[in-house]
């Protein structure tokens, strides 16, 4: 199997709304291995890293207030195709617009807290887990369901 590794990241309004258990649930009963998981207060500094391509917006700083504001689960989950497949259990940006049965389409109300962040693509997965993690952080792994999921 063809192996990949994205970053997801529980915001702070997600954290306090109790969702850690659910979110990470729905990821594991999927069949994706977790492989990094940790719980920060990130600064707005950070933020502004994690959200670089952004700075043009007008909801730019808010967001970074936003994500400084609190606990963040930072994690990075692997398996075949998890990146678009993470994105797609994420549901779309807006939770308005977001399908029932995603997290955002089920959990969430308005844009502005939309309680999880996926990478959106195979290099912003690279280098989010390169800002969120030091590579003695990832832990590899052989799971027991790995012959059950992939075959
Ligand atoms: P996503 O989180 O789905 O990858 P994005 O990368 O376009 O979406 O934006 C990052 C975050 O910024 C998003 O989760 C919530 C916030 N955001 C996006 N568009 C917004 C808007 N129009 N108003 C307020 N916040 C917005
Ligand atoms: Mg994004």
């Amino acid at each position: 199997a063809e192996m990949e590794r994205t970053f997801i990241a529980i915001k702070p309004d997600g954290v306090q709304r109790a969702l850690i258990s659910e979110i990470i649930s729905r990821f594991e009963r999927k069949g994706f291995k977790l492989v990094a998981i940790k719980i920060v207060i990130p600064s707005k500094g950070f933020a502004e890293k994690h959200y670089h391509d952004l700075k043009e917006r007008p909801f730019f700083n808010g967001l970074c207030d936003f994500l400084s504001s609190g606990p963040v689960l930072a994690m990075v989950w692997e398996g075949e195709g998890v990146i678009k497949y993470g994105r797609k259990l994420i549901g779309a940006t807006d939770p308005q617009k977001s399908e029932p049965g995603t997290i955002r389409g089920d959990l969430a109300v308005v844009v502005g807290r939309n309680i999880i962040h996926g990478s959106d693509g195979p290099e912003t997965a690279k280098d989010e887990i390169n800002l969120w993690f030091k590579p003695e952080e990832l832990v590899s792994y052989t799971s027991n369901t790995e012959k059950w999921v992939y075959g």
